[in-house]
């Protein structure tokens, strides 16, 4: 494998507006002469004359009577583009003459002109992404209603054959996943519904039931109980909701749920939890085989350190806090961990690198536990910030490379560790990079709130870069397939690498020569990575494109997964119309795609990423700002 930088400082635009070139005329009224001419008399009447003349054109000059815009286009309109013709309105525009947005960006528009603080907030642009959210909102309740009707109590719908399953040890993990959406959206019916629900079963079925995965119901179940709980009004929380029960219903059953799953700490001989709880005896066990997954362990600590503040108990955050201090002391390659590890010996397991399944969120909570604990850089939870800016570093290094022939930018894996060979693979799950890179740059403010404060270096303007680079190329993952859904695994082609033969079925797409979809990989489970970026892209940058490619990656769920009778339905291949139908809704579908989306058409300060981290499953935990 080439150790030269395929993706380094040289690959960043310094976007600084001190560096920026200055037109002609910008110059010309910025030096001393427009000073100059406006301070005399004369010059003050010259003007006058030019303003009254130039209105004046405007006034009489003609334009094309009756242009009709469609729904759809409005996003391309200002308000030169209506069709009223009275002068008074005319006049009007000609004083607030906004620039034009693109009416739908093509998917590689590099839109650095699009931010909506160059547009007045025009009414039909606001109305547009207020219906689009509407449409988010519509699908989620159309995605309870098939749960409710068929499923309810269990983990799954399965929304093709009309039944429940449970798949994550029967917590009734849809439920909890949603509960928080449902109250981010203002729908007080699934609120009402849900908070019931787990008020009446909940705390009965964690005493009783057998087996689940310490991450998986830490992320879905714990997070989304805390996140209820601080959303209805916990702890002086965002009170956004009156419908369901009491806050101290979440507590008290996250409470209960925490006390048992923290067996997985206490029972290991290090300080690596095992994988699995029953919970009726509090008694923890290993995986078979032995090992945890890297990404599992150390991605537990934003829900047990929160678990830790709203119950005044220290003893669930420290437990948790102890795998991330230990992970610190161990060996890493530039950063990078394997994606096994023992709970017997404390040692990562195999070289197998790579930020797709079992790696992910490792690199994801690095970041995020740092941010939730506040926003001072020299509070002791630094040195996860440290490890967090040296895997990116690594991963820059080591993992970005560019497709051919038109030079997508990916993360892919080192299968054999940094010794062994460079495959060109990327998961969906990978997705959550570009989202989790721009947060580390600005730590949650937009760009332009980060350059004013200075708080920019190089190494987050590159890591920004790659992060919209990278969003980029999980949209063209999207686009470049029939149905404009995406595969559970991509391939790139390379300059080491190609297959002939698996392409997307888009053959419209400029990108069907870049990427390849084998067979086995074809699958779409409804995951939120791409759009989880997308928002937190969207919030940093303002740049419009990330709402629209939401909105193109929305529309392609709602034409091939909805299910007429209720719910939305995975699909087993997305490269062929009509998709064979998978007969799962996932409950990430609800906790986190409808959420994300959701979030992404609407306004900035509802849940603002500077005090909030969203947990792994997008369950929104407050930061710790109190210092
Ligand atoms: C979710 O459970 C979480 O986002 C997790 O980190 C990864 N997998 C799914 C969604 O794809």
């Amino acid at each position: 494998m080439s150790k030269s930088l395929p993706y380094s400082r040289k690959d960043v635009d310094y976007d600084n507006a001190k560096f920026r070139h200055r037109s002609f005329f910008k110059s010309f009224l910025t030096n001393n002469r427009k000073r100059d001419c406006i301070s005399c008399s004369t010059g003050k009447f010259l003007c006058l004359i030019l303003i009254f003349g130039v209105a004046y054109l405007v006034l009489t000059h003609k334009t094309s009577p009756g242009h009709v815009v469609s729904r759809d286009q409005v996003i391309g309109m200002t308000e030169e583009h209506s069709n009223s013709t009275i002068g008074a309105s005319r006049l009007k525009k000609f004083w607030r003459r906004a620039p034009r947005l693109p009416p739908q960006l093509p998917p590689d528009t590099k839109g650095s002109n699009t931010s909506i603080d160059h547009v007045p907030a025009t009414l039909d642009v606001k109305a547009l992404w207020i219906t689009r959210q509407q449409k988010v909102k519509e699908a989620f309740i159309h995605a309870w209603s098939g749960y409710k009707k068929y499923a309810m109590g269990y983990d799954e719908l399965m929304p093709v054959s009309h039944h429940g399953i449970d798949g994550l040890g029967g917590l009734g993990a849809t439920v909890v996943d949603a509960l928080d959406t449902a109250m981010i959206m203002g729908v007080d019916e699934v609120v009402a519904d849900a908070g019931s629900w787990v008020e009446e079963h909940l705390s009965e079925r964690i005493s009783k039931k057998g087996q689940v995965n310490l991450f998986e119901t830490t992320i879905r179940v714990l997070g989304g109980l805390l996140s209820a709980y601080h959303l209805s009004g916990g702890e002086k929380g965002l009170n956004s909701t009156h419908a369901g029960p009491k806050p101290a219903v979440y507590l008290e059953t996250a409470k209960n749920l925490g006390d048992r799953l923290l067996s997985a700490f206490t029972s290991s001989p290090t300080p690596i939890p095992f994988s699995d709880v029953v919970l009726h005896d509090s008694s923890a066990h290993p995986a078979p085989g032995g090992l945890s997954s890297t990404s599992e362990v150390s991605t537990l600590q934003l829900e047990f350190n929160y678990l830790s503040t709203v119950t005044g108990d220290e003893k669930y955050g420290l437990e948790a806090m102890k795998v991330m201090e230990h992970m610190k002391t161990l060996p890493k390659v530039e950063g990078l961990v394997p994606i096994y590890i023992s709970p017997h010996s404390g040692q990562f397991s195999g070289d197998n690198i790579r930020l797709g399944s079992r790696g992910d969120s490792y690199y994801e909570y690095l970041l995020k536990v740092w941010l939730q604990s506040g926003p001072s850089s020299d509070n002791n939870t630094s040195y996860l910030y440290e490890m967090y800016k040296e895997a990116m570093t690594g991963v820059r290094h080591l993992l970005v490379q560019k497709s051919v022939p038109n030079g997508l930018v990916f993360v892919g894996e080192l299968p054999y560790g940094s010794n062994g060979g460079f495959s060109p693979k990327m998961d969906h799950l990978v997705c959550f990079l570009p989202g989790t890179l721009a947060l580390g740059a600005t730590k949650g403010l937009t760009k332009k709130q980060a350059m004013g404060n200075n708080m920019l270096n190089l190494e987050d303007l590159e890591n920004l870069k790659l992060a919209e680079d990278l969003a980029k190329t999980c949209f063209e993952m999207y686009s470049v397939t029939s149905t404009g859904l995406a595969p559970e695994i991509a391939y790139f082609h390379t300059e080491e690498f190609s297959e002939q033969g698996h392409d997307g079925g888009n053959k419209s797409s400029e990108y069907i020569n870049d990427i390849i979809i084998k067979p086995a990989d074809r699958h779409n489970l409804l995951r939120p990575e791409t759009v989880e970026s997308f928002f937190v892209l969207y919030r940093i940058t303002e740049d419009l494109k990330y709402r629209e490619w939401g909105w193109q990656i929305f529309e392609a769920f709602e034409k091939y997964t909805k299910v007429d009778t209720g719910g939305y339905c995975s699909l087993d291949d997305v490269t062929s119309i009509p998709p064979p139908k998978r007969d799962k809704m996932e409950t990430f579908f609800l906790g986190e795609t409808l959420k994300y989306l959701y979030l992404l058409f609407g306004d900035s300060s509802h849940i603002p990423l500077d005090k909030f981290v969203f947990n792994t499953e997008a369950h929104p935990i407050p930061i710790n700002l109190k210092k």
